[in-house]
């Protein structure tokens, strides 16, 4: 309660550099409830006091309860705290989770847009024409930007594309027998299962994609500017990391995390070991930083990019064994880190056969520097391989069959969010352009990052 009088209070007496028509209407009805029951419960309280103080204790303890039952009650109270444009999307900061952020719907970010634009356009003066033609101007975007930690990001262009799988789940057993194997788990079933139906999707809008996953070293900038601590780090249940000492060479360890991990990582080796809520914060960071709304991509913005206009299982065709000219996957190099020795030739031709291995060594065992490999059509590096990334979306098993058309973001609500790309453990069958992953927030693995979508901000 006390934390919920302080928010009323924080809540009268702030002010937004946001002006009001711009701001969409229901955040404006929040605003207004908000403000109306914090001065009419701190008049209630006012008054209670006065009743008290005259020795009317009764009436002024039931004044009390009343106010702080309507302030305790009041679903607005916990809503907002702070709101402002990024770019040109609105921005709620939720005020009791302290660290999540509401990103507006696109909708409404286009609806409060349009408002703008309707005003300062709907006479045809020799002014406006000019505004006009320099946001036309505006909107030629560099294919390439650097930002100023170093991210290279390519620009995405609008347009659609087939979500999910075109292969029937049948056709894809029969050429990766691990897929069978691993069709025995109910939970592993449901998550391939959910790569289909396929669907025609449009991402409207172009986007800024970060070329490569997020490094190590622009990681350590974030955590060197804010002092934050990842979740494995503060939890005391740490990460995954290389232990060749026991008799697993992968384990989970309080001593491992994102800057420590048993096996080399570079400055530009992308980072892994953070959960999604560590992808957030980082993403949260970088917007502040650069002024510009950077967020996690979702399911769909990122198989469009993987894609890049294919329609094969990989972006480079369907043969699993041309990934090892394309990408850092589950290979000889990766088996003989498993194993602790050579492979016999035999072994070789069984696990690649299954689907779990390329049958040739890449060189990597681990993570690679980031784009060692070759760039997709849109010019992204590292999709189906290195580091999986994190995406904004909540996982369902059968979104796919009633998911939006036009930029689906994801079920409303969800125990697990999807992970999207292959890595340096994935087995071939799981490195599809379709491939999807339900990870709970806070998981923490050896080969799972981020990489960033900055949208288009208008200037
Ligand atoms: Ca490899």
């Amino acid at each position: 309660m006390v934390s919920n009088f302080a928010l009323l209070v924080a809540r009268v007496v702030s002010t937004s550099d946001v002006p009001w028509r711009d701001v969409p209407w229901r955040f404006q009805f929040w605003e207004y409830e908000l403000r109306t029951v914090a001065m009419l419960v701190g008049v209630v309280f006012i008054v209670a006091a006065a009743q008290i103080a005259s020795g009317r204790w009764k009436s002024g303890l039931v004044l009390v309860v009343t106010a702080s039952i309507v302030m305790i009650a009041n679903p607005v109270v916990n809503r907002t705290l702070r709101h402002h444009f990024v770019g040109d999307v609105y921005i709620i900061e939720q005020a009791t989770g302290g660290t999540t952020v509401v990103y507006l719907p696109t909708s409404e970010a286009e609806t409060a847009r349009t408002r703008r634009d309707s005003r300062s356009e709907t006479i045809d003066s020799p002014t406006t024409k000019k505004t006009r033609n320099q946001r036309t101007n505006n909107l030629r975007r560099d294919p390439i930007v650097t930002n100023s930690i170093g991210i290279e990001l390519v620009l995405i262009p609008a347009g659609k594309f087939k979500l999910g799988r075109s292969e029937s789940l049948e056709a894809l057993e029969n050429r990766f027998p691990i897929i069978k194997l691993n069709n025995k788990s109910p939970a592993f079933r449901r998550v391939i299962e959910s790569e289909e139906p396929q669907r025609l999707v449009r991402i409207t809008k172009p986007l800024y994609m970060g070329k490569c996953n997020v490094t190590l070293g622009q990681f350590r900038k974030f955590v060197e500017a804010t002092a934050y601590v990842t979740e494995p780090e503060r939890d005391g249940q740490g990460a995954w990391g290389y232990t060749p000492d026991e008799n697993k060479p992968l384990s989970q360890r309080a001593e491992f995390n994102w800057r420590h991990t048993g096996f080399t990582q570079q400055a530009d080796s992308p980072v892994v070991n953070v959960t999604w809520n560590d992808a957030m914060a980082f993403c949260r960071w970088l917007s502040k930083v650069e002024e510009e709304l950077y967020r996690l991509p979702t399911n769909a913005e990122w198989e469009y990019a993987c894609r890049a206009g294919t329609t094969t299982m990989y972006a480079y065709g369907d043969r699993p064994n041309d990934l090892i000219n394309q990408e850092n996957t589950a290979d000889v190099a990766y088996f003989e880190m498993i194993f602790g020795g050579p492979l016999d030739p035999d072994g070789i031709k069984r696990t690649s056969a299954m689907g779990m291995m390329v049958h040739n060594d890449d060189h990597y065992p681990f993570t690679s520097p980031i784009g060692r490999f070759e760039p997709n059509a849109f010019g992204l590096f590292d999709m189906h391989g290195n580091a999986s990334t994190w995406c904004m979306d909540w996982y369902a098993p059968n979104y796919y069959a009633h998911s939006e058309a036009d930029d689906p973001r994801g079920p409303p609500a969800g125990a697990t969010r999807v992970v999207r790309g292959g890595h340096w453990q994935c087995y071939p069958a799981f490195c599809r352009s379709a491939s999807r992953f339900a990870y709970a927030p806070s998981r923490r693995e050896p080969f799972l990052g981020l990489r960033v979508v900055r949208e288009l901000s208008r200037d």
